[in-house]
């Protein structure tokens, strides 16, 4: 990887379905780290996509009376209008049913094969068709039924190709040995290196008898287990085939963002295909919780699942956004709720944030026609201070993933600003002459506090920031603004503002029934 590259990704999604929540939610974190990587003026490759492959997908297809390849290339669509309405700037989009996909799949294999890796042997086991898992005898009880999903197993024995993963028991121990940050959050860490000393069992990855998958070379009635072909999207998505710069400069990826479910097969399988292939293993994977909805856990036979669509189209992206980031720690589970949203975007956004930004505006409008120019003295000890602490903790934070502690830094600077125009009572200083330079002052302070505001919320909620940063008549483009260079008091000379707009008025119980009855 080059220096200031930035490689991140989310879980290729599967197209049986349309998205949720929990798909909104691990791709809305990567762009925010993706965006903050920007501002840090790294380059930055953010890659997402779909998983297209395997039998979920035969299967919704049959039931829906189309051919998997129609069905996948319908369902494909609603994730990328949905990163469309959501804001999310990927720079690449991977559908594993894509040539490039499956020659690199196709080549891997070639590599493991070379390398004396694979072999062919014979399953049997307990099958869980929608989880697509094999499950060994020793994790089952009488009942025969998928540990994690509770439904029914198949018995099935067939010829298969096997990766020989238990090879990579002693070299992963050690990977995690001597990279303590390997998986995050530590919970999840010491539950994967207790789960690598139960023993590691040889991977059989491949299926007979399933056309949907990438074929295997030269046995052509194989095709690859989807697991092993999906998570080689990290790969395709950087160019590995071609050894081309892309891949030299990117990989390994800084950063794999998956949910809780879906780690072991990112920390276990994964690296052990890639030092397998001698390729590096990822620098992090980071594993998030889940979200439950009003406490139960969300389920389409309950007709609970959140439609992330319903969400942007009743309260707008940014709030969708900032609540899902603000609400729940990152790798902890969460609880949704339009009443939760409501609540803690009408207290963050709308009373403590945009509330200090229209006070400001309002003001200057009012006390200065809009216009004001950087006060011959402007240093204040207190206000340095406060913006040195935010920056070091805001950025200490994003480095570990704590999204919802770098906001709540954030917002200690919008709360400073509100107590400091109840405190200077700019209204006050505006009725005598002589205080003219103290109002410049303190007018200054807060347009520069708005400003610094702007650029820290950009990552977390793009949309409402751009507009505030038009509000304030700043010429520079913000995307190209970079932290910490921006991030100094006094850096604009002049704020000419437009006239002021509340930027996020507060949602009112009404509003609220009116979505609640358009569900
Ligand atoms: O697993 N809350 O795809 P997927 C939070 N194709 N996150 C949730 C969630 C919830 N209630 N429900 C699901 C796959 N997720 C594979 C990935 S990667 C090489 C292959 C998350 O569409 C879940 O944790 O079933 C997972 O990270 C993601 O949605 C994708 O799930």
């Amino acid at each position: 990887m080059n220096e200031g590259c930035f490689y991140i990704t989310t879980p290729i999604y599967y197209v049986n379905d349309v998205p949720h929540i929990g798909h909104a939610y691990t791709t809305c974190a990567a762009d925010i780290l993706a965006r903050y990587h920007r501002l840090r003026g790294r380059r930055v490759m953010f890659l997402t996509g779909t998983d297209e492959h395997g039998q979920k997908i035969v299967k919704a297809a049959r039931d829906a009376g189309l051919t998997p390849q129609e069905l996948v290339d319908r369902v494909v669509v609603r994730f990328q209008e949905l990163w469309k309405a959501m804001d999310i700037s990927h720079n690449d989009f991977i559908r594993t049913t894509e040539e490039r996909h499956i020659r690199t799949v196709q080549t891997f294999f070639q590599t493991l094969r070379d390398k004396g890796l694979v072999y062919k042997g014979e399953y049997e086991g307990w099958y869980c068709i929608p989880c697509e898992t094999f499950w060994p005898e020793n994790q089952l009880d009488d009942r025969k039924v998928c540990p994690d999903c509770g439904r029914t197993l198949e018995k099935l024995k067939e010829d298969s190709y096997y990766f020989a993963l238990s090879q990579f028991e002693k070299p992963l121990l050690e990977h995690f040995a001597a990279q303590p940050d390997f998986v995050m959050p530590e919970s999840r860490y010491n539950e994967i290196v207790s789960f690598l000393k139960g023993g590691l069992r040889d991977q059989s990855i491949s299926r007979v008898g399933l056309e949907w998958g990438v074929p295997v070379p030269d046995d052509p009635a194989h095709t690859f287990y989807v697991w092993f072909d999906a998570l080689i999207n990290y790969l395709s998505g950087v160019d590995y085939l071609k050894r081309s710069t892309q891949f030299d400069a990117f990989w390994p990826a800084v950063v794999h963002l998956v949910g809780k479910d879906i780690l072991r097969f990112h920390s276990v399988l994964w690296p052990g295909m890639l030092m397998g292939a001698g390729v590096e293993p990822p620098q992090r994977v980071f594993a998030h919780g889940w979200w439950t909805v009003e406490g139960d856990k969300m389920s389409k036979s309950k007709g609970n699942v959140v439609d992330p669509y319903q969400v942007v189209a009743a309260y707008g992206v940014d709030r969708f956004r900032y609540f899902m980031m603000r609400e729940v720690s990152f790798g902890l589970d969460g609880d949704y709720s339009e009443r939760a949203l409501v609540e803690r975007c009408n207290a963050d956004l709308s009373d403590n944030f945009g509330n200090m930004v229209h006070r400001t505006l309002k003001m200057l409008e009012k006390y200065r026609g809009g216009r004001i120019s950087l006060p011959a003295s402007y240093a204040e000890e207190e206000w340095d201070a406060l913006l040195g602490e935010v920056i070091t903790n805001f950025e200490s934070f994003m480095d570990r993933f704590a999204f919802a502690q770098a906001l709540e830094q954030v917002w200690k600077l919008a709360h400073a600003g509100n107590r400091y125009i109840d405190k200077k009572a700019p209204w006050q200083l505006a009725k005598n002459p002589e205080n003219r330079e103290e109002l410049d002052r303190v007018l200054y302070r807060l347009l520069d506090c708005s400003r610094l505001l702007a650029l820290f919320v950009f990552p977390f909620i793009p949309r409402a920031a751009g507009r505030l940063w038009e509000m304030l008549g700043i010429k520079e483009v913000l995307d190209e603004r970079r932290i910490p260079a921006d991030l100094v008091w006094g850096k604009i000379e002049t704020f000419s503002p437009a006239e002021a707009q509340p930027l996020f008025p507060r949602i009112l119980d009404d509003d609220r029934q009116e979505n609640t009855e358009r569900r």
